[in-house]
């Protein structure tokens, strides 16, 4: 007879640790697994230089425990990776979470037992747990991806992606290192990596638009202020449409005077980071909009980058500014005016293949080399499921009914697949907004459903057809009504071969999402079926 539990957690990330701990308070017996050996989930994987989140610490933080809010000190306006780890792994002991998980384990498969209205799940070290709700907080980047160029197998040097970096570190000293991939983590790395290796080649396919962090130390009077806010910051980031406190522009980008614009996009810029992507509300609906925030991006890289041949194929020209999720950096543009420094436009000299010595271009050119880094990005929102083999109602697998993209209602439930609730996965907003609070918002509301069912004796809960269907299309007609479907980003699963052209967030903002799930709880859970 297998393991009896209420709910079985897949993951010890920050979703996942706090799904523990509501699932614990309402009683339920939790276990939960982690393939990783510590919590902390993307955090812990992360460790490459420079791994730091383009979210600020005081609002990427958990809001659940006031306490905590007021003790934690950040040290810095962005929080680099090794202090958010800290961060979580305190959290996970002074709520004694690390107790509810088995690490170091994979969840290989969940089938569900239809007439009992149970799920047996089973790991990759033989466990077998049977439950009645499994909750599945995987992370949206959390399957590396490392593409299929010939040759890969054939560098005699070192090789690391920036998701799986070593945990001890790598001295880079003395090296001659490649970067492959110019996302958010091959950008915040570069410029360390160059401060360390004897050589840089940076080997770029599409350039990106990414903005000075300007980060800097809190210090005692900044945090003091911080906390003195911190109701305020969280009541206005839940009505935002990114998670954290800042509002758009009252006017649209062209309503402004050209002067109150210019305050407004150096404000944002000051501010940094992602955030620029909000200055004005129509930024990345409007293309006229967009292109006035381009244009200002512009100027400011150009004025940074000494070779102006070389700021030319930093600035990109396949998509509009926003449209893949911008990069949050330090120092990413002046990293090249270092004369060890070289970037390669993989555009105009694709790469052949990857020899013994290093990349070969096409035109024939050999880049010696004895490291390559792949920042090269991620499975992205159904990867990490897509390695669990999850069998619903007659025998379908999770993957069969999401062949053509993510099916989801609210991003919570899926037809054929009763009591499986994914969180901040495809259909909600969570990667377009603060991680941490969208991961708070699902399992608190997922908390109010179970005590709803258990109040009234159900036994289980499902996502009806229709209403899947209908979110479905409601996230596609909102995505279609802005430009961000123009790009080939991860939000659309363009990043790996084969993956259906499907955008798959939310995109109607953090705020209006919150509405929508909360006006859908008050109508008795509309869209789903209470099952017996
Ligand atoms: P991203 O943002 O997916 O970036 C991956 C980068 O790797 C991107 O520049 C890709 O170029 C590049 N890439 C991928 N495959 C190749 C091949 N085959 N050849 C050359 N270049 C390639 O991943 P990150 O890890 O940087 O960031 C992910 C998210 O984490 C980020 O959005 C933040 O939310 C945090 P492409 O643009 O596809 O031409």
């Amino acid at each position: 007879m297998p393991e009896q539990v209420d709910v079985v957690i897949v993951g010890a990330g920050f979703s996942g640790l706090y799904a523990a701990y509501r699932m614990r308070a309402l009683g339920l017996t939790v276990a939960g697994f982690e393939r990783g050996d510590g919590p902390g989930g993307v955090w812990y994987w992360n460790r490459y230089p420079g791994a730091r989140c383009d979210v600020e610490s005081v609002d990427y933080s958990y809001s659940f425990d006031k306490e905590l809010e007021q003790e934690w000190d950040w040290s810095e306006k962005y929080a680099t990776q090794p202090e958010i780890l800290r961060y979580v792994e305190h959290v996970a002991e002074r709520h004694d979470l690390l107790r509810h998980f088995t690490f170091g384990t994979s969840v290989v498969s969940a089938e569900l037992d239809e007439e009992r209205l149970r799920w047996t799940v089973r790991t990759d070290d033989g466990r077998v747990v049977e439950a009645r709700y499994v909750l599945t907080c995987v992370g949206c980047l959390s399957t590396a991806h490392t593409p299929q160029i010939e040759g890969v197998a054939d560098f005699a040097g070192a090789s690391y992606h920036t998701g799986q970096w070593p945990h001890e570190g790598v001295d880079l000293t003395g090296l001659r290192v490649g970067v492959i991939g110019t996302g958010s983590s091959g950008i915040q790395s570069i410029p360390l990596i160059a401060e360390d290796a004897a050589h840089l080649t940076v080997f770029q396919r599409s350039a990106n638009y990414s903005i000075p962090a300007g980060n800097k130390p809190l210090s005692d009077e900044e945090r003091a202020a911080q906390k003195a806010s911190y109701a305020e910051r969280r009541a206005l980031s839940r009505r935002s449409g990114g998670g954290s406190p800042h509002m758009a522009h009252p006017l649209n980008t062209l309503e402004a005077a050209a002067e109150e614009r210019r305050a407004a996009f150096e404000e944002r810029w000051r501010l940094g980071g992602v955030l620029y992507s909000k200055t004005f509300p129509d930024q990345v609906t409007s293309r006229a909009a967009n292109d006035v925030a381009r244009a200002f991006w512009e100027e400011k890289v150009r004025a940074v980058v000494d070779d102006p041949a070389v700021a030319d194929l930093l600035v990109p020209t396949d998509h509009p500014i926003g449209t893949k999720r911008i990069v949050t950096d330090d120092g990413y543009y002046e990293t090249y005016n270092r004369d060890d420094v070289r970037l390669v436009n993989l555009k105009a000299t694709p790469i052949e293949r990857i020899e013994a010595s290093g990349v070969r271009l096409a035109g024939g050119e050999l880049v010696e080399l004895d490291v390559l880094v792949y920042a090269t990005g991620f499975d992205a929102m159904t990867g990490s499921l897509d390695r669990i083999g999850i069998t619903g109602r007659e025998g379908r697998t999770l993957k069969e009914a999401w062949a053509a993209g993510p099916r989801t209602y609210l991003g919570l439930g899926v037809d054929g697949f009763p009591n499986l609730f994914n969180i901040a996965g495809p259909g909600s907003p969570s990667v377009l907004a603060n991680m941490i609070l969208c991961g708070e918002q699902h399992v608190d509301w997922i908390a109010g459903l179970l005590t709803h069912l258990s109040e009234r004796g159900h036994a289980g809960v499902e996502a009806r057809t229709p209403a899947v269907d209908g979110w479905v299309e409601e996230c596609r007609r909102r995505a279609d009504g802005t430009l961000m479907p123009a790009a080939n980003s991860w939000y659309l699963g363009a990043n790996i071969p084969g993956k259906p052209r499907v955008f798959m967030p939310f995109v109607g903002g953090f705020g209006a999402y919150g509405d929508i799930i909360e006006k859908v709880a008050a109508d008795g859970y509309e869209g789903f079926e209470l099952l017996s």
